[in-house]
């Protein structure tokens, strides 16, 4: 009987792994905060506009935009302060140029954008340059800025990133809020109209945006803040961690509350992945295209209005000025003569973009989730009247076996998937689909089956899904 029982321990199989799983209620009943159409936004350097870029008369952004689908488009960064002179109607450049001036932007550019804005039906945030401030200069901006753009400003910056002038000596040392403060009214005073967005403080939790959102609540029109996942230290495993959104929701709190507090809406309104150009290697790989879904559907969810991802338009994984590079860019070329032609291709992370973008508008609906996976779930009832659902799968080894419970009659449902090759790699696609050369991108969706309130769905390892009841 020994020899049996020993035997039988031998014979019997090693159980397979228990398969993974997710059990997710969703609650119909009680939509709260608002997911807005343009919760996911794009921001570029305002350099774009002064070289000639964003023309919807040459390649593919006007498609490329199309395919996001209507939402914000900041204009700003770096290169507002540091080199962008603005030069008025009928006026030649001034000969010779400050040696600070690397790009010149005229109304010509605004009309281009314009031009732009109305072949896509985005809505722009544009900003004046206060690191190098002429008042003269900033009122004809701002004058042709209402002219151009018409409603399709959103609202006016004044200047990039302030907390950070004295570090890059565009202010004497020792400037701080209140000399900030003066600046800023100087410049609310040359824009004229209340359509104005700031601080733009690199500083997350910097308490400029919440001081100017209690003293300036009248002039202003949103908060905005920047916000990056990470310096340039940044690694995949930390990026998809189940730790980092919520280190990015607590870093903006306390400016959300001031924002909330002065009935203002508030924006990131230039995020990425990582800072100093992103990391190769992660930034640019499909586990970008994951953390962005998470990011911007959880800022949404927290109560923003939205957040803008950020980028330059010069040849993919090239230095795009001065040796900088824009690992994290959604959008660039595949080589010189490309971006010439404004032609471009999109990274990993224009697909999560995509994915986070087919979630609203509407209100997000609560949901429990009960998994060990590292998986995340967002529920939005639309505008439209359906259930939309994203589930985020961050592990890149296992599928994970998902329970929807929706409740509701027996109905099919619609599935869209993200893939990737793998997290550090570059492919990312839409039901296999990738964005053609003319920017389009035509994703047919599979189908899937609600039976007794419930569906079921395997969910890849390293995907995410939208599901549309
Ligand atoms: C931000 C700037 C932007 C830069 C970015 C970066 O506004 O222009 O490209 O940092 O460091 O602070 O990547």
């Amino acid at each position: 009987a020994a020899l049996a029982v020993a035997l039988f321990t031998i014979a019997t199989p090693v159980p397979a792994r228990v398969a993974a799983t997710a059990t997710i209620t969703v609650d119909t009943a009680h939509p709260a905060g608002r997911l807005a159409a343009d919760a996911v936004g794009l921001s570029f350097e305002i350099r774009e506009l002064g070289i000639g870029n964003l023309d919807p008369a040459k390649g593919n952004m006007t498609q490329l935009l199309r395919t996001l689908g209507a939402s914000n488009l900041r204009i700003g960064g770096n290169t507002l302060d540091r080199d962008t002179l603005w030069v008025p109607a009928g006026q030649p450049p001034p000969d010779p140029k400050p040696d600070w001036v690397q790009d010149i932007v005229t109304p010509n550019d605004l009309k281009r954008l314009r031009g732009l804005l109305d072949a896509t039906g985005w809505k722009a945030e544009v900003g004046l340059n206060v690191g190098r401030w002429d008042p003269a200069l900033a009122t004809d901006q701002a004058r042709a800025m209402d002219r151009i753009l018409g409603n399709r400003l959103v609202a006016v910056e004044c200047g990039n990133e302030p907390d950070q002038w004295e570090g890059k000596a565009l202010r004497p040392a020792g400037y701080a809020y209140p000399q900030y403060h003066a600046d800023w009214a100087a410049c609310a005073h040359a824009v004229g109209h209340h359509r104005i967005a700031g601080p733009d403080t690199a500083g997350t939790s910097s308490a400029w945006a919440s001081s100017l959102a209690a003293d300036e609540r009248e002039r202003m029109s949103m908060l905005t803040v920047h916000q990056y996942a990470s310096g340039p230290d940044l690694t995949i495993d930390r990026m998809l961690s189940a730790g980092q959104i919520t280190s990015q929701l607590n870093a903006v709190a306390g400016n959300l509350a001031a924002a909330t507090a002065n009935g203002l809406p508030m924006r990131v309104d230039e995020a990425n992945s990582a800072y100093s150009g992103g990391v190769d290697g992660v930034s640019n790989r499909y586990a970008s295209a994951l953390w962005v879904i998470d990011y911007g559907l959880s800022m949404a969810q927290a109560g923003l209005a939205g957040v803008n991802i950020h980028g330059g338009l010069g040849v993919c994984n090239d230095p795009i000025w001065n040796g900088k590079f824009q690992r994290y860019t959604p959008i660039c070329a595949p080589n010189k003569a490309y971006e010439l032609a404004q032609q471009y291709r999109v990274m990993p992370i224009y697909y999560g973009i995509w994915m986070a973008r087919q979630l609203g508008p509407g209100r997000f609906l609560p949901i429990t989730i009960d998994t060990d996976q590292n998986l995340s779930a967002y529920a939005v009832k639309g505008d439209d009247g359906c259930t939309r659902i994203a589930l985020v799968h961050k592990d890149g080894t296992a599928p994970v076996g998902v329970t929807l419970t929706v409740g509701g009659r027996d109905r099919s449902a619609s599935v869209l998937a993200m893939t990737g090759t793998a997290l550090d790699q570059e492919a990312a696609a839409v039901q296999g689909a990738t964005v053609d050369a003319a920017g389009r991108l035509h994703p047919v969706p599979s189908a899937a089956q609600v039976k007794g309130g419930k569906l079921t769905l395997s969910v890849d390892a390293a995907s995410a899904v939208v599901v549309t009841l």
